[in-house]
């Protein structure tokens, strides 16, 4: 989220596409009901009625995977009828930059594709650069070259009768919706899965940053783009080093191509050289020195032909790569796609430990109806864990707040926290390398690990805050001391952070995530809900991201306009340049490099100071910022999507219709699917006419080894299902309660029928497509068992993030005589709920 939760309150207008956030984000609703009930509009996209469709003024129902045709018509509407804050735009975006005049697009392919490779070469996708390496500036919107006009002609093929062709929603129906977002500010977005489980998921999102930037949404109280994030916990574990390709808060893990920091440097600037030399100087104390850039040449390094994230993992698995596979609180043989093959892949490890509360479907994957045990060569441990109330620590929520939680009673049996357990193994594994003068343990026995047994979360929370190796006096701080911000933090190895975006939830000793003050005060005072004395928030307790881009060139509070300069709603103080005092100040923590330098300097105006540009990205241009201080070292580096600096609709790997943009490039042209042929089929619509949607619902949560052991959820939501529109219903002669055999080119199964107005038939391109949805919830084990909808879903991914496209492949239905009759599954039959 730029913003957070509390701050929906504050919003006009909800654009909700790619969620059911009535069901799965229920405390959200809080905040956005408050808006409703002052008359903000909510507008839901989704291609199943659900229950936030039925809170929402306007519906509309879109096809699966067609969010950028209908989004690019959308960005149309708000350029070509001016309804975009052009004062904004021109100040905190890259409106004005010269693009390259060798970019362009040819049938849905840029400039650079190499076919072969499936890659782009990104040069032209450049600015125009003057002589001091920076970019070039128009002195209006209208000059051809500038990005302004590089969008506009970009979607001018987006029309609203394009877009209807391809999404399903009437151009009408865009038209309005365009409307109410665009003149309604400030307007929020909110997304989860429906916007990123897809093959062009990162794009997804691209159409919203450039929406909000268009209309000044971004930095400002009650507007933003705001990802919804799933997994208690899920934004902390991105924070920290956890995703394979992130260390240190956001920072590239190495590549074979970057043997040394310097290396690393080239492609990721001097600003990240810094908070990742922090880092590591948290991870090997005194081991890591100057000469030995701090321990960096330990580090494994990424090949850049591995995936090494969870897809990656099944197919590193499946090549027989794996010997060993730790599993910590997920359930992959329910919830990554394409499970046969994950079944199979799973079988060749030689041991796999399963950390868990439950035996989960994972961890008994050798009992799994229809597989001999016998033929499965895989060692499977199970290690009790503890829940979240049998333990304490700190939680990272989707708004960046972090609360500390204390344990409220003792884990049963052997049963222990995660963190007990991590310690206690590295600690052994230490022990068995002793004396090794192999290289790559290096990384384990020269790290900083000697953590107390006793507060063991806390002192982590500690190393991750970052604390001073020697004194620091520019900063005051005494060796020892524990630092009080990232603005804090050296680039010479005197200090440590273990997060740089953390720095500070700690300072000086204290323990900010621990704090539970309201201020009722300052809500009565400036009416917003922005709780700056509530646990902490990073980065800095700042609580709305690019909040200086509320402000105007001369760091006052700014109007929200359209763009012929009309005031649409007026400034709503939050942070400003006061002229007197000669520093940013404000209710919210200003989003400013130095707090002392003002609006007439360099460092004053850069809104989006994370990126090379300092600016927000209409087009995401490649660029090197030259303004480091080590010599032929950039001091940031642009982050340009590898699949296109603007964003493109593409088909799903799997679609009953050819591309009507592009014949030529009907998917993602970056995509590399299948990555193992034989095993990843790609079916057709010929035999499998229907769109599957998967998704979660209320009653249960992901792989449901929780939920599903709960008797009264189970009552509520006893079995898997399959949703689909009356027509198909009717057409099948299937009704409510029926069996259904479901199949796609990966799996079937047998599940029972629902027949519904939720799901309904679009038009697509003239022809019929229909839409049918089921939730992933079932498995073969707890004491509601069913089917995982996963056998039949794509194992394709988004090529930059690499997420599922678990929201949209092609299957088949037809009628079943009963669970048992058809297919060998009556093991996997639902039983249903109650109370056993
Ligand atoms: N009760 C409950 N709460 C949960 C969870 C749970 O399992 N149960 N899971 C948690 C987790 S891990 C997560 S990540 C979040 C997920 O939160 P959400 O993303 O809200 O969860 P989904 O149910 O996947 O909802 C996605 C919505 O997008 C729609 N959709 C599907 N495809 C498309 C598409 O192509 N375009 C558009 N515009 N919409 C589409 C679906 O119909 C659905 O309404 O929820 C969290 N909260
Ligand atoms: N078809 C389809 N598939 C999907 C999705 C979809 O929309 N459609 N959504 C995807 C999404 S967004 C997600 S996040 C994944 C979720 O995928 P998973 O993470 O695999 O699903 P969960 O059921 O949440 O698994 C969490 C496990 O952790 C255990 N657990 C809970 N607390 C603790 C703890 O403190 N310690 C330990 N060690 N274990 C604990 C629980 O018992 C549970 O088995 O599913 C994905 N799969
Ligand atoms: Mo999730």
């Amino acid at each position: 989220m730029t913003n957070h939760w509390a701050d929906l309150e504050h919003s006009k207008v909800f654009l909700i596409e790619g969620s059911n956030t009535a069901e799965n984000h229920v405390m959200a609703m809080k905040w956005i009901r408050k808006a409703q009930e002052k008359g903000a509009k909510i507008i839901h996209v989704d291609p199943r009625y659900n229950r936030t469709s039925d809170i929402a003024d306007v519906y509309a129902r879109i096809r699966p995977g067609a969010d950028i045709a209908f989004l690019g018509a959308v960005i149309r509407l708000v350029i070509e009828n001016g309804w975009y804050d052009a004062e904004y735009v021109k100040l905190h975006t890259n409106a004005l930059y010269l693009a390259r005049d060798d970019f362009g697009i040819a049938d849905g392919l840029f400039t650079g594709y190499d076919r072969e490779k499936h890659k782009y070469d990104m040069a032209s996708w450049g600015y125009q650069l003057g002589k001091d390496k920076k970019p070039k500036k128009a002195s209006s919107l209208e000059d051809p070259q500038c990005v302004f006009q590089k969008l506009r002609t970009h979607f001018s093929r987006y029309t609203p009768q394009v877009a209807e062709e391809i999404s399903g929603i009437p151009a009408k129906q865009i038209e309005e919706i365009a409307e109410l977002f665009a003149k309604n500010r400030p307007g929020t977005i909110l997304y989860a899965l429906g916007m990123t489980q897809h093959t062009v998921g990162v794009q997804n999102i691209r159409c919203y940053c450039i929406l909000q930037l268009l209309l000044g949404n971004i930095g400002k109280i009650g507007g933003g783009v705001n990802a919804l994030r799933g997994e208690p916990n899920v934004q902390g574990a991105c924070d920290m080093s956890v995703l394979a390709n992130y260390m240190f808060g956001y920072n590239d893990s190495p590549a074979l191509s970057q043997p040394t920091l310097a290396d690393w440097t080239k492609d990721n600037g001097t600003f990240n050289r810094k908070m990742v030399l922090n880092g590591l100087k948290a991870w090997f104390g005194e081991n890591g020195t100057a000469e030995n850039d701090f321990g960096y040449g330990w580090l494994p390094k990424r090949s850049g032909k591995k995936d090494y994230a969870t897809m990656g993992i099944v197919d590193a698995s499946y090549a027989g790569e794996m010997k060993l596979l730790w599993v910590l609180g997920q359930n992959p043989m329910v919830t990554n796609p394409n499970l046969n093959y994950v079944r199979e892949a799973l079988s060749k490890i030689d041991f796999m430990v399963v950390q868990e509360l439950w035996e989960t479907e994972t961890a008994a994957f050798w009992q799994a109806p229809g597989t001999d045990a016998k033929k499965i060569q895989t060692e499977v441990i199970l290690l009790p864990a503890a829940y979240f109330m049998e333990k304490e620590g700190c939680l990272s929520n989707s708004g960046g707040l972090l609360q500390w939680r204390y344990a409220g009673v003792k884990p049963p049996g052997q049963a222990r926290p995660d963190l007990d357990v991590i310690d206690e193994v590295f600690r052994r594994v230490r022990d068995l390398y002793k004396g090794s003068t192999d290289a790559k343990d290096a990384a384990i026995l020269k790290a900083n690990w000697n953590y107390p047994r006793e507060g063991l979360a806390e002192a982590v929370l500690q190393e991750i805050n970052g604390r001073a190796w020697k004194d620091v006096p520019a900063k005051n701080l005494k060796q020892g001391d524990l630092v009080a911000g990232i603005g804090e933090l050296q680039a010479d190895g005197s200090t440590s952070s273990g997060a740089w975006i953390y720095a500070g939830c700690f300072a000086r000793g204290k323990n900010l995530t621990k704090r539970r003050n309201f201020r009722a005060e300052r809500l009565k005072q400036t009416g917003l809900t922005l709780n700056s004395t509530y646990a902490w928030t990073w980065p800095g307790n700042m609580k709305i991201l690019y909040n200086r881009a509320s402000c105007d060139a001369d760091g006052q509070p700014m109007p929200a306009r359209d763009a012929k300069g009309n005031i649409l709603a007026a400034a709503v103080p939050m942070i400003q340049w006061d002229k007197t005092q000669k520093k940013w100040v404000g209710i919210d923590v200003p989003d400013v490099p130095d707090p002392t330098k003002g609006p007439d300097t360099p460092e004053g105006h850069q809104p989006f100071r994370m990126g090379a540009e300092g600016v927000g990205k209409l087009m995401a241009n490649t660029y090197e910022d030259p303004d480091a201080k080590e010599p032929g070292m950039p001091r940031d580096v642009a982050y340009v999507p590898k699949d296109g600096p603007l964003p493109e609709f593409y088909e799903p790997v799997e679609s009953p219709v050819s591309n009507l943009l592009h014949p030529g490039a009907q998917n993602n042209p970056c995509l590399k699917y299948p990555r193992v042929p034989g095993k990843q089929p790609i079916g057709t619509a010929k035999d499998f006419p229907y769109v599957l949607m998967t998704s979660s619902m209320a009653e249960h949560w992901c792989a449901g080894s929780t939920t599903r052991n709960i008797p009264w959820l189970n009552e509520l939501a006893p079995e898997p299902m399959i949703e689909m529109p009356v027509e198909l219903g009717a057409k099948l002669g299937i009704k409510t309660g029926d069996w259904t055999r479901v199949s796609s080119a990966r799996g079937e199964m047998v599940v029972k029928a629902v027949v519904t107005r939720r799901m309904q038939t679009l038009r697509i391109a003239g022809q019929e497509v229909t839409i049918v949805w089921m939730p992933y919830n079932w498995g073969f084990k707890g004491l509601s068992r069913g089917p995982s909808t996963n056998v039949l879903t794509i194992d394709a991914g988004d090529p930059g993030a690499g997420t599922q496209e678990t929201k949209a492949c092609l299957v088949n239905v037809v009628p079943a005589k009963d669970a048992a009759g058809e297919l060998a599954v009556s093991s996997l039959a639902p039983r249903s709920g109650g109370r056993r």
